[in-house]
């Protein structure tokens, strides 16, 4: 399928943390009026640009934004993450496999190109835990990671059977300033950022040793433009490639941020979410992102903790 640059570009869940500095980057990139954002609650976005509300599970309303607006490309991330679905494993369900069988048919049937994220949740506890491979059993132990696992199928589905060009990233836990996140297993390591620049001690949810994949949202957003951007030819995956930043530990944060703020104090106190971060990675192999379409990282814990701090005291 080739790229009709006539058509205008949709995201869903804009909204949401990654929405907001994706729907920004578009918009800068493509054009204001050339992206349309959705979303079922108003934020920055709704101001800043052409928004509709839209609830991903209503067809009929989604289909016909897709119509009215002639849309060629949808970049899809409404969705309810890890921490939020443990709670609610039925809506989790739901939201992330109907809505996104809504947006794959619409796909279909108006030719679309897709973006539709996966996450380093679709590994279970029984993977290699450091350098996680590329092509591996998945095997995740929350409703989350089983969402993220059968997504990546049924995209992989709609590419083989109808020709639909997908593609996707399994990201990391993403950090930024500009938004907050929203119900992940992640979200302390943006949090901790967010107490420490208001001067205030934070309680951290996992324990000191927790050591996951992290990566700063410029390169995220980076990473899902430069995706879009590659020849389909290069492309020997599709909707799950592994994407790399850095890996630390909840300990190795706190002191990056004491280095900059010496009188900041964190303590542990480990919930359920506990379990979730042990069942995932400590790193992951992005060898075939780098080889199929040229992916470098380029924020480290010390350049990130840098700008982060800075952004937010400001
Ligand atoms: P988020 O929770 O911040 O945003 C999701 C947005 O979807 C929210 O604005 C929410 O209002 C919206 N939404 C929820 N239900 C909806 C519905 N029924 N209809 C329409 N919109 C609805 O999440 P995010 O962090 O921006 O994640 C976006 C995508 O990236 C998700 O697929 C997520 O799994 C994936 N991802 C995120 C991270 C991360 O660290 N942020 C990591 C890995 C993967
Ligand atoms: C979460 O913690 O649920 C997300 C993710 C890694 O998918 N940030």
């Amino acid at each position: 399928m080739s790229i009709d640059n006539t058509k205008k570009i949709l995201v869903t869940g804009a909204a949401g943390q990654i929405g907001i500095e994706l729907t920004a980057a578009l918009r800068e990139k493509y054009g204001t009026e050339n992206v349309m954002a959705i979303d079922i609650r108003e934020t920055e976005v709704a101001k800043n640009g052409p928004f509709k509300i839209c609830n991903i599970l209503d067809f009929n309303k989604y289909k016909k934004i897709v119509n009215d607006n002639n849309i060629g490309t949808v970049y899809h991330l409404a969705a309810i993450l890890s921490a939020t679905g443990e709670k609610n494993p039925k809506l989790c369900f739901d939201i992330n496999m109907n809505g996104l069988q809504n947006v794959l048919e619409v796909a279909r049937e108006y030719e679309q190109r897709i973006f539709c994220p996966s996450s380093i949740a679709v590994f279970g506890p029984d993977i290699p835990k450091e350098n996680t491979p590329q092509d591996v059993a998945l095997n995740p132990t929350t409703v989350y990671g089983l969402t993220k696992v059968a997504g990546e199928l049924l995209c992989d589905y709609y590419f083989n059977k109808y020709n639909i060009d997908i593609r996707g990233i399994r990201y990391p836990g993403l950090i930024s300033w500009k938004n907050r996140p929203n119900g992940g297993t992640t979200d302390y390591a943006v949090e901790i950022y967010f107490k420490a620049a208001k001067n205030e001690n934070y309680q951290c949810f996992v324990n000191e040793q927790t050591k996951l994949p992290m990566m700063y949202m410029p390169d995220a957003i980076r990473a899902t433009l430069e995706l879009m951007e590659a020849p389909l030819e290069s492309l020997k995956h599709h909707s799950n490639y592994n994407l790399s930043g850095m890996s630390f530990t909840a300990l190795e944060l706190v002191e990056a941020i004491q280095k900059i703020m010496p009188d900041f104090e964190c303590n542990f106190k480990p919930d359920y979410r506990q379990e979730i971060a042990n069942s995932w990675p400590i790193s992951v192999n992005d060898d075939a992102a780098k080889e199929e379409w040229g992916w470098k990282p380029s924020f480290n814990l010390t350049s990130m903790t840098k700008d982060m701090l800075k952004n937010l005291r400001n």
